[in-house]
């Protein structure tokens, strides 16, 4: 029915045409004798954006007059990527596009790649809020994400003479995504103290007053489902001083620089993404962003609850908020905040409408990325909400002692105060405290933080409370945008495209694992992506690779509990092992390429240092006339979504090897197995239910299991631990200077030979390199190779982030779809 829906705009190629023109020549004020790529692609991009509003502006009437219940998702990062294809894909015009853009004499694929990528995120948690986004687009969910509209994304990466440089991100030159909504804006409160009495009828009253008022102005992007005209709405918004000027005053008696000085201040706010992933640096700026987005963003919710005269009681039937991660916890406080200090309700009532709104998802138990932000601080900061934290700890303290009266340690242990020095809030804890339902992101994940670092909140609110939602990817973007030869191919065996919309269709594919002219087609189409990343390579670093060879795939955030350090340590392994052998033994080898891709947090020195040692490496291997093709190793600059999806459907291997128990699920594993690639991997993560999915023929799984974890850990710091003896041979030739001054690698070597190895590198290494070895000759059967991964590729339904985002719609914010209008 959607097909039949009929937006402004156009609807052959010659509209098309029409309105490109249109735009280079009213909007752009521009003649088409000098429309460059650029000029095409803005107006290309309008004139679907002039599609797109159409939707949008009806789903979002059709939302509020329908009066449903709808899903907030509130993240600090959205890694959304590009979105013109997906503009294109979604609206299902892209053909159209093509020939037009043809006719103009442009070809799709430049006009598409003038785009510059919205990259609010840092990595996994970022692009999965990107994923749910469409999902909940595509399957007709009223939701609205909520962020922060940085002028200044996550940085490019460059590396100069091997090491990482950060530039700064400046991306909003021209965006015709986002919609400055003017005349949405929220005054934003901080500092100030708390003023408390009683009113002559004995009611009492708090009031937060003084501080600094900062202005949140909403920019909204429109979120295009697939095959739906359902169009959602993603807002984020950007800071501006409260008097919107610089001070005359000042400006005028010459004192310049403080003139603009508020201004600047305020602006400030919304400047900058922290670039750190799975790192809590606790600095102020951060919670004054996270309060700013949190504060605009309920004001925004309960305004528009406000519209609908329901009673408060009713407010978490019409609205469930999901926290991405602690990032946003304050939400749980402010809206407290509001229903007692603003509305009147009772601290009870309040509290349990509180609780039934918000569902908390945990990403992480590596104890360096749980939030903690100091009292002092946050005392200074937001005064009143410090107050209402101590209360909430108050009543939750007391349950806790009601339920285990005997246990006095545990109070403790659980408060939502850390009694160090100084005191520091614990956010996860006021997460769990504040919502009904707390989840994992994927089953072995879930698991451990059930049993380590929540364990204690199940005891006291009952194991029902802790769920799983193993995390998905888009199939839209994942493989029809990033592979449309392969999405092509499959549909035309399987009867259409519909696996996009219920990716278990891909089950039909099986048949065909043995089938031979289909297979061929399988492979031609894997070689061609790897010719294109091989191109890619050419042009980026100069280095020729051979597209026959194995392409070994590591891209993510560099993170030693990632262990990319021990992936560089293999390729080590592998090139002493070549130099050893004679000629004739070469020759039995599998060629293979060892590419690398990501960026290290600005203040995460190790993780630098891990980028040298790569780029080292590959300035002695890539020119080592004794090796040739048989190695090359290849660090690839600024990884971000736009590369991923060049990236994705060109590996033959990917590796997933966080040391088991760290990787709280991983989606590029997904994203990888479902463009037609093989895994090397730990038990870690999502790797597990990969593993069960596809079956364990299908996946190079190696290592120690996370239950292993502590007893191994123990036994590097009480010294019953004897090094892997071909790690310490890679330890030997770095020390040696075969990749240049050994001294720039000195911690990497050390932090495993000296200081406990914290990430079992050594332990698992043997492990590692054998199983390298076992995809060698497992690759060397191409026949054997390509039929596992069209089964793997077959397997993969699960994975699909609709499946995801159905799950958490019946098990946390229960919550059902709206079709829009079949006509729109
Ligand atoms: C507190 C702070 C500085 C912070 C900032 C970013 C803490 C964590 C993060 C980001 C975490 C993150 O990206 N986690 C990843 O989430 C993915 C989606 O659930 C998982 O697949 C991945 O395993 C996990 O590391």
């Amino acid at each position: 029915a959607w097909k039949r829906f009929q937006a402004k705009g156009f609807t052959t190629k010659e509209d098309f045409e029409r309105e490109v023109v249109r735009h280079v020549e009213t909007t752009l004020a521009r003649s088409m004798f000098n429309c460059d790529e650029t000029a095409a692609y803005a107006a290309a991009s309008l004139a679907f954006r002039d599609r797109l509003i159409t939707q949008w502006n009806r789903t979002q009437q059709r939302q509020t007059f329908s009066d449903t219940k709808r899903i907030y998702y509130l993240s600090l990062e959205f890694l959304m990527g590009r979105a013109f294809d997906n503009a294109m894909l979604n609206v299902g015009a892209k053909e159209i596009a093509t020939e037009g853009l043809a006719d103009l004499g442009f070809r799709i694929e430049d006009i598409i790649s003038q785009e510059h990528d919205a990259a609010l995120g840092n990595g996994g948690l970022g692009r999965l809020a990107a994923c749910f986004l469409d999902s909940m687009a595509s399957l007709n969910y009223p939701a609205w994400g909520y962020g922060l509209r940085y002028r200044y994304g996550i940085f490019k990466q460059e590396i100069v003479d091997g090491y990482q440089v950060e530039v700064p991100d400046y991306w909003l030159d021209f965006n015709p995504w986002e919609f400055p909504r003017h005349d949405i804006v929220v005054d934003i409160q901080f500092y100030g103290h708390v003023r408390k009495y009683q009113t002559d009828e004995g009611k009492n009253v708090v009031i937060w007053e003084g501080g600094e008022i900062v202005k949140a102005v909403a920019y909204d992007v429109p979120i295009p489902g697939f095959e739906t005209s359902a169009t959602n709405n993603l807002r984020l918004w950007s800071s501006k001083a409260a008097s919107g000027e610089f001070d005359f005053q000042k400006f005028n008696s010459g004192d310049y620089e403080s003139s603009v000085a508020e201004q600047q201040r305020a602006e400030t706010i919304s400047a900058v993404l922290y670039p750190n992933d799975n790192l809590d640096r606790g600095k102020e700026l951060r919670l004054k962003q996270q309060y700013f987005w949190v504060a605009a963003s309920l004001y925004d919710i309960v305004r528009r609850f406000k519209k609908s005269k329901r009673a408060w009681s009713e407010f978490p039937d019409q609205v469930a908020i999901q926290l991405n991660d602690t990032h946003p916890t304050l939400a749980i406080v402010e809206l407290q905040r509001i229903l007692v200090d603003l509305e009147g309700l009772e601290w009870d009532e309040s509290w349990k409408i509180v609780t039934r709104t918000f569902g908390y998802t945990n990403h992480t138990v590596l104890p360096e990325a749980l939030e903690k932000w100091s009292v002092p601080l946050f005392q200074n900061l937001l005064p009143r909400h410090l107050q209402i934290i101590y209360e909430i700890n108050l009543f939750f303290l007391q349950l806790v002692e009601r339920k285990f009266p005997k246990e006095r340690e545990l109070l403790g242990q659980v408060s939502i105060i850390e009694e160090s020095q100084p005191k520091m809030v614990r956010m996860a804890y006021l997460a769990i405290v504040g919502s009904h339902k707390v989840n994992g992101v994927a089953e072995l994940h879930s698991d451990l933080i059930k049993s380590t670092i929540f364990k204690d909140f199940v005891r006291i609110f009952g194991p029902d409370k802790f769920t799983n939602v193993t995390n998905g990817i888009t199939p839209r973007r994942w493989l029809h945008q990033a592979n449309p030869r392969l999405s092509e191919l499959i549909a035309s065996k399987i009867g259409g495209v519909g696996f996009l919309k219920d990716l278990n269709l891909l089950n039909e594919l099986e048949k065909f694992a043995d089938d031979k002219e289909f297979k061929k087609q399988w492979a031609e189409i894997k070689y061609a992506n790897k010719v294109r990343l091989a191109k890619h390579i050419k042009t980026t670093t100069g280095v020729t690779v051979n597209p026959a060879a194995l392409f070994d795939i590591q891209v993510k955030r560099i993170h030693e509990y990632k262990r990319q350090q021990m992936n560089i340590f293999g390729v080590i392994h592998r090139y002493l092992t070549i130099k050893a052998m004679t000629a004739e033994e070469r020759k039995k080898l599998a060629p293979r390429v060892s590419i690398f891709g990501g960026k290290a947090a600005p203040g995460y020195w190790m993780a630098k240092t891990i980028i040298h040692l790569v780029n080292s490496v590959g300035a002695v291997v890539n020119h080592d006339e004794d090796v040739g093709d048989l190695l090359k190793v290849i660090f690839l600059e600024d990884y971000n979504v736009s590369k991923a999806e060049m990236i994705c459907p060109a590996s033959d291997i990917s590796e997933h090897i966080s040391t088991a128990g760290t990787e709280a699920s991983g989606t590029s594993n997904m994203k990888f197995v479902l463009n037609g690639g093989l895994i090397i991997g730990t038990c870690d993560g999502a790797n597990i239910e990969i593993t069960r999915e596809i079956g364990e023929n299908n996946i190079f799984l190696f290592g120690n299991l996370a239950e292993d974890v502590e007893d191994l850990r123990h036994a590097h710091n009480y010294g019953s631990h004897a090094m892997d003896p071909d790690l310490v041979k890679v330890f030997e030739a770095i020390k040696k200077n075969t990749f240049g001054d050994a001294g720039a690698f000195g911690a990497l070597v050390s932090a495993i030979e000296d200081h406990g190895d914290y990430y079992l590198v050594s332990d698992d290494f043997h492990s590692y390199t054998q199983t390298q070895d076992l995809v060698d000759e497992a690759y060397k059967d191409q026949d054997e190779w390509i039929s596992k991964t069209i089964i793997s590729v077959a397997r993969m339904g699960f994975f699909s982030s609709d499946r995801c985002i159905n799950e958490y719609a019946e098990s946390i914010w229960n919550i059902e779809p709206l079709a829009p209008e079949a006509n729109g």
